[in-house]
């Protein structure tokens, strides 16, 4: 017989905070109201002089601070949302009826999943550490090698046209390498193409807005230094929680 585990007052209320603080730290399990934008865990400047202190400001304060403020605008105007998470939202967009309320939460929905889980994904160079060796291991089953890796995702995000997002997703127990335009993103079900779909646990912004300050026209400098500064522990945790 199994036993049902004797849980007194005050370890039920420390659950109750831990999920809180796990709603507050995932984009996943952010609430559909109220979406507010997240703290950078590191400086502005602590990504030099891989990504300059800059374009980070402006990065998060400007853009990703205005998909926040114009996804909140757009929850207000439809019903049915209260209670689902963010990415409950973006995995069923088709069934919001409204058409211009489903594009602005398609584009400011993702905008913010989008770049909440870029900025937890990167961290100073000098602490990038390395792919844990399930996630590594994992990696090398799916591409051959990291390096394989890093070149599918490269390319992935060299021939994306214009602006958008290459993606490593966590897809039917495996790991593949996709690309979106604009802010979708591979949880969007029924708006990016089927096998595409998936859960991203990492993602590099391809927006001009991510690194023409300092790298002008030159996307493939970005991106290169991009691999500089990927907080490997982060990635692997996200790897781990899907994997289970
Ligand atoms: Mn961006």
């Amino acid at each position: 017989m199994q036993q049902t585990p004797h849980i007194n007052r005050r370890q039920f209320v420390q659950m109750g905070a831990l999920a809180a603080a796990g709603a507050a730290l995932l984009p996943g399990r952010a609430r559909a109201a109220a979406q507010s934008l997240p703290a950078l865990p590191y400086a502005f400047d602590a990504l030099e002089p891989h990504l300059d202190a800059r374009t980070m400001e402006i990065h998060h304060g400007k853009h990703h601070a205005g998909y926040v403020n114009n996804l909140n605008a757009a929850m207000e105007k439809v019903t049915g949302l209260a209670g689902k998470s963010l990415e409950t939202i973006l995995a069923d967009l088709p069934s919001v009826a409204d058409e211009a309320v489903r594009t602005a939460l398609r584009n400011n929905g993702g905008g913010h999943w989008n770049h909440t889980l870029f900025w937890e994904t990167l961290t100073p160079a000098a602490k990038s550490g390395k792919a844990s060796d399930a996630l590594a291991a994992a990696i090398n089953g799916a591409f051959g090698s990291m390096d394989a890796f890093k070149q599918a995702m490269s390319d992935a995000a060299a021939k994306r046209f214009g602006s958008g997002w290459a993606w490593l997703i966590h897809r039917n127990g495996k790991l593949a390498v996709t690309s979106t335009p604009n802010q979708d993103n591979p949880l969007m079900k029924g708006l990016v193409p089927e096998n595409e779909t998936g859960t991203p646990i990492l993602g590099i912004d391809v927006w001009e807005h991510a690194y023409y300050l300092h790298y002008q026209n030159r996307r493939a400098d970005y991106v290169t230094a991009w691999w500089n500064v990927i907080h490997w522990n982060a990635v692997s945790d996200r790897f781990a929680a899907l994997a289970k």
